[in-house]
């Protein structure tokens, strides 16, 4: 750790700020360009305490940058993890409110809920599906509290990894009768298609995704517990989502999900 505990707050305390508001800022590497990982993550893990002092639940857990077109996209090599907020909840055909937000993208996913604890290191596909109760469809709604979406990985880590709002799809399906490599994913916008995929997009096989998490949280001491649900990451590029755009998502076998932004 390079930064000092004051420090680590009052940078929770202003990207949180950041997000409540809907106000954008620098990234904060700019000025603490010496921060590592483990600072990185522990202003992540102060935004969360600070979340669930007031009351909120973590309604589910992310990896991010887990596609090489979301990696293009940003200029960045790893993943990266996250939470997600109960209050960012959607509901189905749900809307999503503009102006609570920066410069809201969208990104389709394949959604884990695990039946079982998963906890790393050493934690492979296999283990994943084993542990895994059913997958969905889901759009997240991501909303980088850094000027212009520009940022590194610290940066964004810190930012809760652009966290903001998700919806989830309710077909659900065992995640062993499907190849999850092949699903085919379209993201439509408007009635127009803006975005093509694969769940092999993810790494390979969107279980890495899962597994890449139960060994980071491993590391720490930590595990995903039985039920969590678990975004494992834009299959294609971002897309940006203003006032009046009606965003839905197929992906095959795993029907359609949808959202409105008001
Ligand atoms: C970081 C979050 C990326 C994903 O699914 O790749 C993410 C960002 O691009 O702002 O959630
Ligand atoms: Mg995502």
């Amino acid at each position: 750790m390079k930064l000092d505990q004051a420090t680590i707050a009052q940078l929770a305390e202003h990207l949180e700020n950041c997000e409540l508001k809907a106000r954008d800022t620098p990234k904060i590497t700019d000025e603490h360009s010496a921060m590592d990982w483990d600072d990185a993550y522990a202003i992540q893990d102060e935004i969360r305490r600070r979340k669930i002092a007031r009351g909120s639940r973590v309604a589910g857990l992310k990896a991010g940058l887990t596609s090489f077109a979301k990696m293009k996209q940003m200029g960045v090599g790893t993943p990266v993890f996250g939470f997600l907020p109960d209050y960012g909840a959607v509901p189905e055909g749900g809307t999503i409110t503009v102006d609570e937000l920066i410069h809201p993208r969208i990104e389709p996913e394949i959604v884990f809920v695990m039946k079982h604890a998963l906890k790393g290191p050493g934690c492979h596909i296999g283990a994943v599906l084993a542990a895994t109760d059913f997958v969905m469809p889901g759009l997240e709604v991501i909303d980088s509290r850094y000027r212009d979406f520009k940022f590194d990985l610290k940066s964004v880590i810190a930012d809760n990894t652009s966290s903001a709002r998700f919806v989830v799809g309710a077909r659900i399906k065992p995640a062993a009768t499907l190849d999850l490599r092949t699903l085919g994913v379209v993201l439509e916008k408007n009635g127009a298609i803006v975005a093509l995929g694969a769940g092999a997009a993810v790494l390979g096989h969107p279980a890495t995704a899962v597994a890449m998490l139960a060994n980071h949280l491993g590391a720490r001491g930590e595990e995903i517990p039985a039920g969590a649900m678990i975004f494992s990451g834009g299959i294609t590029e971002a897309v940006a989502a203003g006032r009046g755009d009606n965003i839905t998502l197929r992906i095959h076998e795993l029907g359609s999900v949808a959202c409105k932004f008001v």
